[in-house]
């Protein structure tokens, strides 16, 4: 967008003093965020427009990617940034006085998700947008994002996140298209007068679901795509009935709050209740909007492509089915081929527990109907499987398993396309936890390796680097990754080295005076930062990073001569509350952070940093300023990672088990370029199989491993209430299910290795280089790309020409 400092200040100043009423010069900071947040809202507002018009206009084919999270992150300047302006509203606001980064402070960061799953989520749709792509979202606008988390004592206290408080100036509510949601009561079919069968409901409650819209603005392109979050309400013409405040509870709990658990399955009646309120509000909208379209049913295929994120929103199956069999009369056949071929889905986990399996008698009771179809898919499934596949495949791929519905079943066989997130989770998903299924379906199965938006995690959160990457090879890989393969050119020029260290230890002094600021720990940018953020799941190994700090600490304690290089070890992590061993490692950790941050024999030599509330804002500080990215998952257990790929773009050296994406990250940069340690997903495979492994045997005969067990229960870590002997219970006496103790000693040694490589600082710098050089392969825009072209079969529909280029084939 085209727009001079001159009269951006303008438009800012009225914009203020119309929200206001008096100068700016007077508003507060939040005032002033608003008021730049609303400017920078209308001027996307036409180019919101236009896309929707051209997307009607030429009948394109639109995608939906439904997903019960959304993690977008602060949206201020990538917006302005995205439209092409930050550096005229930086200047203008400059001007004025003011400072575009102290005012994006103000924006509360949506915690609309858990993690991962979420933040791709929200990847996905910068990149849709960036490509040209008519990609909308489709989500639940929680009134309560994802808990805050302090520390009291060093253990986790959840608080509310009441992230709507000050107003949302990026959304729009959207009156015109509300929908309305039915649960419960009772259901039955009646023949109509034309011979068809026709539901009948009665006694049912009844939820108003209102759209919130926010842009979602690609990269330059004039386009500008939707989110669409659904609220839950008491629609209006049953207001009457709803006497007292506390009779609305049934209704507005519905979108109050996040579910915080991504490691465990619950079958909580509300979860379900959130998860058919946003599939059936997003697939009536979707079909009313396809009516615009004026063509056939049979041609909703054509025109839209449903995507399930995670088996979360896997009901839309049998609600499309319901609407098209009931409310369009159509066959179940006709229904049937329209949603399979309209439907695809993405597994996140392979976490067996993380499965979700809903009680029948509670789907049942709270939707019937949707219950009625989802078992006639089942009988109609099985009566075509058993001669063909016999009764153990038949009955083991079944929707509908001692009294539950398996959600991940139905998402598959309802779906024309099932993906994992890297090679290695699309392998594990064929060759072990959907076996059955590949055999029957191997047409469906495709991997799609996850990606980040380069745009937020390059660009906007490092931009000395951004900086020093266009003076040396120019700007074209902004807007086409594939370039940044030209910095490998680099490696050997002395200068280029030297600046990149610069550019690093300018941003580790930012986070050093961000850890003072919050923390009061006082840090050495020179140390080596090493950083591990993350969810706080066993399967993640925080623990057995505790470990290897344990151990430095005694050593030191042993020989303070050793010769370490002063390291800072920093965590961002929350458990879910319910997640009694997760927030005994966080305490733990919080207790040897005490006990070695204020040791004087410790010195420099080692401290540790636990950052509260970990989020996507404190991403954007951390990653920029990490030297080590710790991926130290069991291999097998991480479908992919995806802070894995923001740490290599942002230059850090990856110490990593060969699980999920670091696969792939070692294939583009190479193994010498990263620190590799740890059995490997076939031999996990191996030894959980064989049963051989005894973690009582490798404590009481490894020596190093006994010094650290023992000092998580013999007093040396102070103010622990029985979290010590947890961790020991459960990597000794529980046989150590994530094979903690099995690694331990390897991931010592990949230690060691950083060590020696971090004193040649030159060789070190170098190898950031080619990591950074290396990233490219996981733009989002390639995922999407490639998700656009083998699933959803959308193209692009631009006016002009890409600014951002798709790329399809594999790199390097
Ligand atoms: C799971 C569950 C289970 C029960 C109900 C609530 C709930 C909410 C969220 C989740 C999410 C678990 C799946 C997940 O986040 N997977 C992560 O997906 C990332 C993006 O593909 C991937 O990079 C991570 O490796 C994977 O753990």
């Amino acid at each position: 967008m085209k727009l001079s400092v001159k009269e951006f200040v303008k438009d800012f100043k009225n914009q203020f003093q119309s929200m206001y009423a008096y100068p700016y010069e007077e508003g507060s900071t939040e005032q002033l965020y608003n008021a730049l947040g609303l400017l920078i809202k209308n001027y996307v507002s036409s180019n919101w427009k236009d896309t929707r018009e051209s997307y009607i206009k030429q009948s394109a084919k639109q995608v939906y990617y439904f997903s019960m999270e959304f993690l977008p992150g602060r949206q201020l300047k990538s917006n302005t940034y995205n439209l092409g302006l930050l550096e005229t509203v930086s200047k203008g606001l400059d001007q004025l006085g003011l400072s575009l980064d102290e005012l994006a402070e103000a924006e509360a960061d949506p915690a609309l998700g858990n993690g991962g799953l979420g933040r791709l989520a929200s990847c996905f749709m910068d990149s849709l947008a960036s490509m040209a792509i008519p990609g909308n979202g489709n989500g639940i606008r929680y009134q309560y994002g994802l808990f805050r988390q302090k520390f009291v004592d060093g253990y986790q206290v959840e608080l509310p996140e009441n992230w709507l408080r000050y107003r949302n100036v990026w959304e729009t509510r959207n009156d015109k298209s509300t929908c309305m949601v039915r649960f419960g009561g009772n259901v039955w079919l009646e023949e109509n007068e034309q011979g068809h069968l026709e539901p009948k409901y009665e006694n049912t409650l009844n939820v108003l679901a209102v759209p919130y819209d926010t842009p979602m603005v690609g990269y330059k392109n004039e386009r500008v795509n939707n989110l669409r979050l659904w609220s839950a309400e008491i629609p209006v013409e049953e207001e009457s009935n709803y006497l007292t405040i506390d009779a609305t509870d049934p209704i507005k709990e519905i979108t109050e709050a996040l579910y915080p658990d991504d490691s465990n399955y619950e079958g909580r009646l509300l979860r379900l209740k959130q998860e058919y309120f946003m599939v059936s509000a997003g697939v009536q909208s979707i079909l009313r909007h396809y009516r615009k379209y004026n063509m056939p049913r049979k041609n909703i295929p054509d025109k839209v492509a449903i995507h399930i994120n995670d088996t979360h929103p896997a009901l839309v199956i049998p609600e499309m089915m319901r609407i098209l069999i009931d409310e369009e009369h159509l066959s179940w056949d006709q229904a049937w081929e329209i949603t399979f071929k309209t439907c695809s889905y993405t597994n996140h986990t392979i976490l067996r527990e993380a499965l979700e399996k809903w009680p029948i008698d509670m789907m049942k009771e709270l939707l019937p109907r949707i219950y009625m179809i989802i078992e006639e898919i089942n009988n109609r499934y099985v009566e075509h499987m058993l001669p063909l596949y016999g009764e153990r495949i038949t009955w083991q791929t079944a929707i509908l398993q001692n009294g539950v519905v398996n959600m991940a079943h139905l998402a598959v066989i309802g779906s024309h396309s099932v993906n994992g997130v890297a090679q290695l989770h699309t392998d594990i998903l064929m060759n072990d936890v959907l076996k059955d299924f590949f055999e029957i379906y191997p047409e469906r199965f495709n991997n799609k390796t996850n990606g980040i938006t380069q745009r937020r995690w390059m660009h906007l959160a490092n931009p000395d680097l951004t900086q020093l990457l266009d003076d040396k090879i120019g700007k074209a890989w902004k807007s086409n990754p594939a370039e940044l393969k030209v910095f490998k050119g680099y490696e050997k020029d002395k200068q280029t080295i030297k600046e990149l260290a610069e550019v690093k230890l300018n941003n580790k002094k930012k986070l050093a005076a961000h850890i003072e600021k919050v923390k009061g720990i006082t840090v050495d940018p020179n140390a080596i930062f090493d950083v591990q953020i993350k969810r706080l799941h066993a399967y993640k190994r925080q623990h057995m990073n505790l470990l290897h700090i344990l151990h430095r600490y005694l050593e030191i304690k042993q020989n303070p001569s050793v010769d370490y290089v002063p390291r800072v070890f920093i965590f961002g992590a929350k458990a879910a509350p319910s997640y009694v061993y997760a927030k005994q490692i966080i305490k733990v950790i919080n207790a040897v952070g005490d006990l070695v941050n204020n040791d004087p024999d410790i010195g420099n030599k080692l401290k540790v940093v636990f950052f509260e509330n970990y989020g996507v804002s404190l991403a954007e500080k951390i990653i920029p300023a990490t030297d080590v990215s710790e991926q130290i998952s069991l291999a097998s257990m991480e479908a992919s990672g995806t802070s894995n790929m923001k740490f290599m773009a942002n230059g850090a050296l990856t110490l990593a088990t060969l699980d999920g994406a670091n696969i792939e990250i070692r294939d583009y940069v190479g193994e010498e370029n990263m620190f590799i340690f740890g059995l490997t997903s076939d031999e996990v495979y191996e030894v959980r199989g064989n049963g051989s492994y005894n973690a009582r045997e490798l404590y009481q005969s490894n020596s190093t491993v006994k010094r650290v067990l023992d000092a998580l229960i013999n007093g040396t870590i102070l103010n622990l209430e029985g979290e010590g002997d947890a961790l020991f219970d459960s990597l000794v006496n529980y046989n150590d299910e994530y094979l903690v103790l099995k690694d331990f000693e390897s991931y010592i040694q990949a230690h060691e290795a950083i060590d020696a490589l971090y004193k040649d600082q030159k060789e070190w710098t170098r190898k950031s280089l080619l990591n950074i050089a290396s990233s490219a392969p996981f733009s989002a825009d390639y995922t999407i790309s490639r998700y656009a072209e083998d699933i959803w079969k959308v193209k692009p529909c631009c006016p002009g020409k890409l600014k951002v280029q798709p790329r399809n084939e594999p790199m390097y």
